[in-house]
């Protein structure tokens, strides 16, 4: 049975609000529900968050800071498993999947930016002035304030501490608003920092839906500095202009149609293997998955078939979230079944018990479609990937950048000139050659058009979530 789902304000657990359904993707079932924030206690929220600032909080210096990161990895760590449950209850993702990478990512997370900030070096200048004695310029890095977390719910502990810990890093207090469809690992996180000795308000947690309910009116509130946030692009539209009149800055990782570029000169089998896990990993519901593929003409077919291949032989995946997202993955098979080829899958898996009742879809090779198809240009966000052929590196390249995203894409070639020369004229925040989703949690993590605004990922995030100051001393 799962924990109860609680918000958790001002250094306490509160389990008001208009109770709401959770649901079992696995198999369609009710498995349990939470309460929605009311309006009152997001402002009770923010205020706590408000307080916290000039509280002893204030005072801890980053060391302190640091070492708080790292009790709060400890405490995960400490309970691995109860988080793998909760967060494969909420996801229906595979256990092998959330214990190997959504839960670990968590603690290095945590990790990652208590190292980077006792390692960060602060730059100053001696400038020189018409006395000859000098001054000396050196820069304070301060807190942004009061920081709105909102995280979606395809990577949910994942995405909340990617944003989370660096906010914390920097002496920030959060209110975090997950996804009303993953709460649980959420409240694991907020029962781990009841027990880390951070001063009362420094992390809150309110639980509810989005738009006119916990996560509009923390974005609209008065007293949120900032926001942090992943989820839809249009979602990342509504919540900028719910800070303009505040001017207050906002860090997105939108969505995505990411392109994968397999070049006839490519290792075929890693470029299937690689494709294969960049088009299905959690079912493609990731943001860095492939939903579209464009192949060298020569090796087009036999790299659809192996493809194809591939995805039928797929065991071991997962549902969608929802039977909202289901419905809305199966819309697009349903028009690219109608407007071109199917390769694999394309349907509902049956397993001949209680999984029917689920939000399953299977792993699906498409092709055929014209590149201005709502299959090819909007993001599917489900286990779906396109193929199409393209004759020369200028043509692969017009393809891939086209479309209103731009978050990531992978290379497949054995030319390293080749490589060195496709991968930064791709328009994308991140390019991956002969590989998929490796990561080094220093580098630049966005995407640019609309596939967000900033970048996070190692000194990015410390100084999203910091106001550099200049003091200038006359020596
Ligand atoms: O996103 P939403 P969802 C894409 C993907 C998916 C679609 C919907 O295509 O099919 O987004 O997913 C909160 N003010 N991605 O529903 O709606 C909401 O409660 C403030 C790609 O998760 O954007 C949740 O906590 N908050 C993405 C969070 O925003 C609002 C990953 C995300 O919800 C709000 C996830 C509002 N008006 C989905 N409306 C990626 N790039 O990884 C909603 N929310």
């Amino acid at each position: 049975m799962r924990s109860p789902v609680r918000h958790y304000v001002g250094g306490g657990f509160d389990g008001s609000g208009v109770p709401f359904p959770l649901v079992d993707p696995v198999r369609g079932t009710t498995a349990g529900e939470a309460p929605a924030a009311s309006r009152e206690l997001v402002d009770r929220a923010v205020d706590a968050a408000r307080a916290a600032l000039s509280g002893p909080w204030a005072s801890w210096s980053p060391a302190e800071r640091a070492r708080l990161l790292h009790r709060i990895a400890d405490g995960i760590e400490a309970r691995f498993e109860e988080f793998v449950d909760a967060e494969c209850a909420d996801t229906g993702k595979p256990r092998e999947l959330a214990s190997t990478v959504d839960i670990p990512r968590a603690v290095a997370n945590f990790r990652s930016y208590a190292d980077l900030l006792v390692g960060r070096a602060e730059r100053s200048w001696n400038t020189p002035t018409p006395d000859g004695r000098g001054a000396l310029n050196y820069t304070v890095h301060k807190p942004l304030g009061v920081v709105a977390v909102i995280s979606p719910w395809n990577l949910p502990l994942l995405l909340l501490t990617w944003k989370v810990a660096p906010a914390l890093a920097t002496g920030n207090t959060v209110v975090a608003k997950p996804s009303e469809l993953t709460p649980g690992t959420a409240c694991l996180l907020a029962e781990v920092m009841a027990g880390a000795e951070l001063p009362p308000g420094v992390f809150n947690l309110v639980h509810g839906g989005g738009g006119d309910a916990a996560g509009q009116w923390l974005t609209e509130h008065p007293g949120v500095d900032a926001v942090a946030f992943t989820g839809e692009s249009r979602t990342g539209s509504t919540i900028m202009r719910a800070v303009a009149g505040r001017l207050a800055p906002v860090s997105f990782e939108l969505g995505g149609k990411n392109a994968g570029l397999v070049f006839a000169d490519a290792d075929l089998e890693r470029a299937v293997e690689g494709t294969l896990r960049s088009a299905f990993t959690h079912s493609g519901q990731v943001c860095l998955c492939t939903e579209r593929v464009y192949v060298e003409r020569p090796v087009f077919d036999a790299f659809a078939e192996a493809l194809a291949a591939g995805a039928r032989e797929l065991t071991g995946y997962g549902p969608m979230v929802s039977a909202a997202h289901r419905d809305k993955v199966l819309g697009y098979l349903g028009k690219a079944a109608a407007d071109g080829r199917i390769l694999a899958g394309g349907g509902v898996p049956r397993f001949g018990d209680d999984r029917d009742g689920g939000f399953w879809v299977e792993p699906t090779v498409l092709t055929g479609l014209p590149e201005d198809h709502p299959a090819v240009r909007e993001e599917i966000f489900g286990p779906v990937v396109h193929l199409a052929p393209f004759d020369t590196e200028e043509e692969a390249l017009a393809l891939a950048n086209a479309g209103p995203y731009g978050l990531a894409a992978t290379v497949w070639t054995g030319d390293v000139s080749r490589a060195h020369r496709v991968a930064p004229a791709l328009d994308v925040g991140i390019a991956w050659v002969n590989t998929w989703n490796l990561r080094d949690l220093r580098t630049p993590f966005g995407g640019v058009k609309a596939s967000g605004i900033g970048r996070e990922g190692g000194d990015h995030s410390l100084d999203f979530f910091s106001e550099p100051m200049n003091v200038c001393v006359k020596l």
